[in-house]
């Protein structure tokens, strides 16, 4: 087989990738380890970026988002009693979208066939070859059979846990990690959402966050010690947990209710550099990892997409070599002020163990500055929409 770019991996990042490409003419074919309904039981992002938003409306595949999403101008910070409302609208004149990764993914997979996208899925044994060559290839086994693609580049949009960013030489790249010292427990219920906008919540037990899917479709979190288990969790130990540390105003209109899914998902920030080396350009979960308490990982997977796809395009159009090169510079900008921002909220919205006493009047001290001034309002808001492209 042979193409121009080689895609692993069929999350947002693959997806979206493959299907701008294929927008612009450009052959490419990705290939998938696991199945599509694998891939859309895994529930994951909320939030959305105008970035994300504005990938799918230049694909034509925003009419589902649109029709269902959730325009948000705002959403709160709670800390005990009070709740500090960041008008987002008002102090960046954006919005952002309320509608889960689950159904980004799902929109993408129904239209990959009429962009001409071709999905290898359930595939095993992935490796990259001769990265550095202007020949690179990836093989994998399928159903008994060794595959083999060449291509004139391969993107890694293959995770944390995938093999693309393991294919850069350890003496190449270098990566810097924060392993936070709490996870996040989420629940996913078919309940009306106890507020009509997000809350997080900073309470003595722990943070929590008030999230939904759409008006009658709920995701909420709390965090737990790494120690815990899911199955330690019923869904009313839960929802009593969620009820405490929202505080009494959301408790009052929260709807319970059986969960769908209920997970616990580790925090940590982690990113490799570069984001390119030879033939091979990594996006997404592939190259950085943040806490979720920011909202950006999948939106930092669209702005690789997009400076990624652009420099493919240029490079394989009009043998423009200057975006492929200065692709992960580019990149990198923007993951490490969105890495700021995720660990920065993180900081201010959690309990960490080794914390004392001046650490939590640190905590409030700068809830009251953001209560008390529209200077730190606007640059959480702005940072929250997302960053210029
Ligand atoms: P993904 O990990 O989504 O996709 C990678 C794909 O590559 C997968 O389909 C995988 O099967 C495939 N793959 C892996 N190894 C392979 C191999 N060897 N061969 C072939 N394919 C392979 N972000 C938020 O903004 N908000 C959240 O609330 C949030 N919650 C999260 C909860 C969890 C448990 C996790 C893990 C992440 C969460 N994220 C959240 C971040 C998440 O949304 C990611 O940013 C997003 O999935 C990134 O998309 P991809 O880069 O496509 O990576
Ligand atoms: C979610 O709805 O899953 C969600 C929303 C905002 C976050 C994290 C997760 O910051």
């Amino acid at each position: 087989m042979r193409t121009q770019v080689a895609i692993v991996g069929a999350g947002p990042s693959g997806l979206l990738l493959g299907s701008l490409l294929r927008a612009e003419g450009i052959e490419c074919v990705v290939i998938e380890r696991q199945t599509p309904d694998h891939i859309l039981s895994r529930i994951r992002a909320g939030v959305l970026e105008q970035i994300t938003v504005q990938l799918m409306e230049r694909l034509g595949i925003d009419g589902r988002m649109k029709a269902e999403g959730l325009p948000h101008g705002g959403f709160n910070l709670a800390d005990g009693e009070r709740l500090i409302r960041i008008d987002i609208e008002a102090l960046t004149g954006k919005q952002v979208m309320v509608y889960g990764q689950t159904e980004i993914t799902r929109d993408l997979m129904a239209a990959a066939p009429s962009f001409g996208l071709e999905i290898i899925y359930g595939v095993q044994d992935v490796a990259l070859h001769d990265i550095e060559s202007d020949a690179p290839s990836v093989t994998w086994s399928k159903d008994g059979t060794e595959q083999r693609i060449d291509a004139q580049f391969v993107v890694g949009c293959d995770g944390f846990h995938g093999p693309s960013r393991r294919a850069i030489p350890d003496a190449v790249g270098r990566s810097l990690e924060k392993v936070y010292p709490f996870g996040w427990l989420g629940i996913l219920a078919d309940v009306p959402p106890c507020n009509h906008e997000l809350i997080y919540a900073n309470h003595e037990r722990g943070f929590a966050l008030a999230s939904m899917r759409s008006s009658t479709r709920s995701r909420y979190y709390i965090d737990v010690p790494l120690t815990e288990r899911v199955e330690d969790w019923s869904d009313d130990r839960l929802w009593d947990e969620l009820e405490i540390r929202l505080g009494p105003q959301a408790a009052a209109s929260m709807t319970r209710g059986p969960s769908l899914e209920k997970s616990i998902a580790p925090l940590r920030s982690f990113v490799s550099e570069p984001m390119r080396h030879g033939r091979l350009l990594l996006c997404g979960d592939a190259a950085h990892i943040v806490p979720p308490t920011g909202a950006k990982g999948l939106n930092l997977a669209a702005s690789d997409v997009h400076y990624a796809s652009q420099a493919l395009v240029a490079h394989l159009r009009t043998n423009d070599t200057d975006a492929i090169a200065g692709y992960s510079d580019k990149a990198l900008a923007r993951v490490w002020k969105a890495e700021r921002f995720s660990w920065s909220l993180t900081r201010l919205m959690h309990r960490f163990p080794e914390d004392g006493a001046f650490e939590r009047r640190m905590q409030v001290a700068e809830l009251d500055y953001i209560a008390s001034s529209e200077a730190a309002r606007q640059a959480i808001a702005e940072n929250y929409v997302g960053l210029p492209i």
